[in-house]
């Protein structure tokens, strides 16, 4: 398929190398140039890129990004054609999504949500999940394109449902997380072992993908970024505001949205969230590590 991918970041690279791999015709663009995918032509601006393409393809940053790229200045809008599909994997609001989707329809363009999960990893070994909102047939169009880039994808309902439910998942993983942390700060104040305290969670229901994932890099303080505090920081204030539009209350999300807050502050943005973990200890005064003879 002839395909514009708009958004070369940490994901949006490794998913336009493997449509380029899978024998897609692809065109790239990247806000700040320099940025290249093997394979695939350049383009100079969004519109440049979405002219005569079948499908556009966005993977940026949050909403205001997804905003400007498809109808900003030299934007995807005016290249936009009856027949084209526009699949957007950033992750951003269920509500602006329907918006976005309600303008280009107007000229007979579908829009699919696709936010994914997976990180770094899945984007760069073609196995990320993707949460999929929009209609059967466009979907079923894009098939090819997701099979190049994931292993799975499930459809929850017309478009938005796609963020919408990405955003109910980060929910789960950011207080997941602060359960683990909060536990494992609490167990190192009163003295138990760190390491023996996450083999009896492997052991018991306590267990969770979530600590599966982040027990190994806790336990030897690796805080390097597999997904960036900064994002999930912005996941979480999307799901806030979600959540107040449809008048639910997140009480212990709120609570996290400030820890998340405070190590921004504090500097750990760029930092894994898992960084959060740093914070709780400082007011501990304790250091969660393995100590285990
Ligand atoms: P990265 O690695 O931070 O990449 C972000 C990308 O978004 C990168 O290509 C940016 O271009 C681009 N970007 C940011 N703001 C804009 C604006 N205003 N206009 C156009 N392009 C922009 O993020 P990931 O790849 O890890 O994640 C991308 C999305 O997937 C995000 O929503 C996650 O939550 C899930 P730059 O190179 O900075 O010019």
């Amino acid at each position: 398929m002839r395909v514009a991918f708009l958004g070369l970041g940490i994901m949006g690279q490794a998913m336009a190398t493997n449509l380029v791999k899978a024998g897609h015709e692809v065109t790239v663009w990247n806000r700040t140039p320099g940025k290249q995918v093997e394979g695939a032509r350049g383009a100079a601006n969004p519109r440049e890129a979405a002219n005569g393409a079948e499908v556009v393809w966005m993977c940026v940053s949050d909403t205001d990004a997804v905003e400007s790229v498809l109808f900003g200045r030299e934007g995807v809008e005016s290249s936009l054609r009856e027949g084209m599909i526009i699949a957007d994997s950033s992750t951003i609001s269920p509500a602006a999504t329907a918006k976005f989707a309600e303008r280009v329809r107007a000229k007979g363009v579908s829009y699919v949500d696709a936010p994914m999960t997976g990180s770094k990893v899945g984007a760069q070994n073609g196995t990320l999940v993707f949460i999929v909102g929009g209609d059967e047939a466009s979907i079923e169009r894009l098939k090819p394109l997701f099979a190049a880039m994931g292993k799975k994808i499930f459809r929850m309902g017309e478009t938005s449902k796609g963020q919408a439910t990405k955003l109910a998942m980060n929910l789960q993983i950011a207080l997941i997380f602060e359960g683990f942390a909060e536990a494992l700060t609490l167990a190192t104040k009163l003295g138990v072992d760190a390491e023996k305290m996450v083999a009896l969670i492997e052991a018991t229901m306590v267990r969770s993908g979530v600590v599966d994932y982040k027990a190994p890099f806790v336990l030897q303080r690796d805080f390097t970024p597999n997904f960036p505090l900064r994002l999930m920081h912005k996941d979480i204030r999307l799901t806030l505001a979600a959540a107040k539009e449809a008048r639910v209350k997140l009480p212990a999300l709120e609570t996290v949205e400030e820890i998340y807050e405070m190590a921004t502050e504090e500097g750990s943005g760029d930092l894994d969230y898992a960084a959060t973990l740093t914070l709780l200890e400082k007011w501990a005064g304790v250091q969660v590590k393995r100590t285990a003879a």
